[in-house]
C-alpha cells in the first residue's frame, strides 16, 4: 500500500511538472526567428538596430522592446541575437 501511494506521487508530480514545463518548450521551439541578418537591418552600420531600422523586418520590430534589454532605443548584436531563442 505504501508503494502504491509513492508511485502514485511520483506520477502526479511528474504530470505536474510535464504540464507546467510544456508551455514553455513549445514556446521556446515556435519562437519566430529574424528574417533577417543584423547587416541586412543595419542600414546606416552603425553596429545598432533603430526602430526604423527594425521595420524592415516584422519579427524584429514586433519583439523591439522585449529585445532591448538596456532600453536605449537599439538593438545590440547581443540583443538582435536574443530574438527567437
Ligand atoms: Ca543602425
Ligand atoms: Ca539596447
Amino acid at each position: 500500500m505504501k508503494h502504491q501511494f509513492t508511485v502514485f506521487v511520483i506520477l502526479a508530480g511528474a504530470a505536474a511538472l510535464s504540464a507546467a514545463m510544456t508551455p514553455t518548450t513549445v514556446a521556446a521551439q515556435s519562437a519566430p526567428r529574424p528574417q533577417m541578418t543584423f547587416e541586412q537591418l543595419d542600414a546606416n552600420k552603425d553596429g545598432r538596430i533603430s526602430v526604423s531600422e527594425a521595420r524592415k523586418d516584422k519579427i524584429v520590430a514586433a519583439r523591439f522592446a522585449a529585445a532591448d534589454a538596456d532600453q536605449d532605443g537599439y538593438l545590440d548584436r547581443k540583443e538582435f541575437a536574443s530574438i527567437g531563442r
